[in-house]
C-alpha cells in the first residue's frame, strides 16, 4: 500500500536528520509520497526526487515575543500539509518539540492523521530529566499512535525515566549500503594531510559536544601513539573542540591530531582509517559507529546506552567503560599489532551491518509501522 508520508525532522547535520531524510528517500525510492516539513531543506537531500515535496516552516521573529514561535509555527505548517496533501501518516523525529507540534496538527485537522514518533536519544536522556519538559516527553509519547525508539537501551531508559507503560518498539538506524561501503582509496588522501604509509589512521566523527568526551578521544590516541606511529582525525566542530586541542598539545601529539572540521565526504576518511574511537558518556546510538563497521572499519566504544547494542564487544570492536582512555587506547593497540584479529573483526563487523541494520529490513519494518497505525 503506498502512503502520503509527512516526516518532521532538525533538518541540520546530526545523526536524527540523516535518519530521517535517509529513510524518507528510500521511502521515496518504493514509491511512497514524501513530504518534508522543516525549516531547511534536510542537508541530505542533495538532489531531485520526484514523489519527494518540501515545506519550508518559516518561523518569523515579532516583536511581541520574546523567542520565535517555532513550535507554534511548525503544526500549523503541519495541519495546512495534511489537509492540502491528504497525508496518511506523520513520522516526527524527536518528542519535543515535533512530536507535541504533530499531536497539535492532528487536533487541528479534519483528517484522520496517524502520528508515529521516534527518539533519538537527547530528548530523554537530557531533555527528560528536566521538570519543566518531563509532563510534556511524557504526553507526546503517550498520545502519539505508534512510538519507536533506536535502541532497545534508550526504549528502557525511556519507559523507565518517564513512566511509561505503552509498548516502545525498537527500531535500529541503518545507512545506505550504497554509499558506506569499503572501497581501495587512492592515496592522494593520505599525501593531502600529510600521512605516511605507514601510519595507522584512528577517527573520531561528531558534533563535539561535552556528552562525546573528546578528550578521551584524544587521550585514548596518545595512549596508542606512544607505540605506534599514527595519526588521529577529528572529523567535525562544536563545543569542546578547544578543549580537544589543548589536550592533544599538553600530551606533545599535536602535530598528529588532525582536526579537519565538519567534512562532507565522510565515506572517503572511513576508507582510509584503521579505527574509529566514540567514548561518549550518553549515546542512544551512535550512528558515526554504524556507518565505520560498514566499510570494515573496527570501533572502540563505550558500553553506554545503544554503543553495545551496535558494537558487539570482542567480535566487531570493542567496548569500555566511559572514562577509561587507557583501555580504549589499549584496545586499539592490541587490535592493530594483531593483524588475524583486525580482519575478523573487520568481517564481523560488515556482516552484523548486513544482518541487523540493512536498510531494506529497517525501511520495511518502518512501512510495516505504517499500514498497522492507518488501520487502527
Ligand atoms: O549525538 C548527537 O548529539 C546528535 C543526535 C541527533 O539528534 O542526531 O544524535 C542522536 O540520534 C542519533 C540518530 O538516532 C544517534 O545515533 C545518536 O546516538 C543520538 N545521540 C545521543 O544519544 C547523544
Amino acid at each position: 500500500m503506498k502512503q502520503k508520508i509527512g516526516i518532521s525532522c532538525y533538518p541540520t547535520v546530526g545523526g536524527s536528520g540523516v535518519v530521517a531524510t535517509e529513510l524518507g528517500k528510500l521511502l521515496a525510492e518504493k514509491g511512497h509520497e514524501i513530504h518534508f516539513i522543516s525549516t531547511s531543506m534536510p542537508f541530505r537531500l542533495n538532489k531531485t526526487y520526484p514523489n519527494i515535496y518540501y515545506h519550508e516552516v518559516e518561523v518569523s521573529q515579532f516583536e511581541v515575543f520574546q523567542y520565535p514561535p517555532y513550535s507554534l509555527t511548525l503544526a500549523s505548517k503541519m495541519a495546512e500539509v495534511i489537509e492540502r496533501e491528504q497525508l496518511d501518516v506523520l513520522h516526527v523525529h524527536y518528542a519535543v518539540p515535533h512530536a507535541v507540534c504533530a499531536l497539535l496538527a492532528k487536533d487541528m485537522v479534519e483528517r484522520d492523521i496517524k502520528v508515529v514518533t521516534t527518539l533519538h536519544g537527547t530528548d530523554i536522556t537530557v531533555l527528560g530529566h528536566d521538570s519543566s519538559l518531563k509532563p510534556i516527553i511524557k504526553y507526546a509519547i503517550e498520545r502519539s499512535d505508534k512510538v519507536t525508539a533506536v535502541s532497545q537501551a534508550l526504549a528502557s531508559q525511556t519507559k523507565e525515566s518517564l513512566h511509561i507503560t505503552r509498548p516502545i518498539e525498537t527500531i535500529y538506524n541503518f545507512i545506505d549500503e550504497r554509499v558506506y561501503k569499503p572501497q581501495i582509496m587512492k592515496n592522494e588522501l593520505k599525501h593531502a594531510y600529510h600521512i605516511q604509509e605507514h601510519e595507522k589512521i584512528v577517527v573520531h566523527i561528531s558534533n563535539f559536544r561535552p556528552v562525546k568526551r573528546v578528550v578521551d578521544v584524544v587521550e585514548a590516541f596518545h595512549v596508542l601513539h606512544e607505540h605506534t606511529p599514527s595519526k588521529l582525525l577529528m572529523i567535525g566542530d562544536g563545543p569542546d573542540r578547544n578543549k580537544a586541542y589543548r589536550h592533544a598539545v599538553q600530551r606533545g601529539i599535536s602535530e598528529d591530531v588532525l582536526f579537519l572540521g565538519s567534512q562532507k565526504n565522510i565515506v572517503d576518511f572511513l576508507n582510509i582509517a584503521d579505527i574509529m574511537f566514540l567514548l561518549s558518556e550518553k549515546e542512544s546510538f551512535g550512528l558515526a559507529a554504524l556507518e565505520a563497521m560498514a566499510c570494515g572499519v573496527p570501533v572502540i566504544g563505550t558500553d553506554t546506552g545503544g554503543i553495545p547494542e551496535v558494537i558487539v564487544n570482542n567480535e566487531t570492536g570493542y567496548t569500555c567503560p566511559v572514562g577509561d582512555a587507557e583501555e580504549a587506547g589499549l584496545k586499539a593497540l592490541h587490535l592493530l599489532q594483531h593483524p588475524l584479529l583486525y580482519e575478523a573483526f573487520s568481517s564481523a563487523g560488515k556482516a552484523r551491518v548486513e544482518e541487523v541494520f540493512a536498510s531494506s529490513l529497517i525501511v520495511e519494518y518502518y512501512e510495516s509501522i505504517y499500514h498497522e497505525v492507518s488501520l487502527t
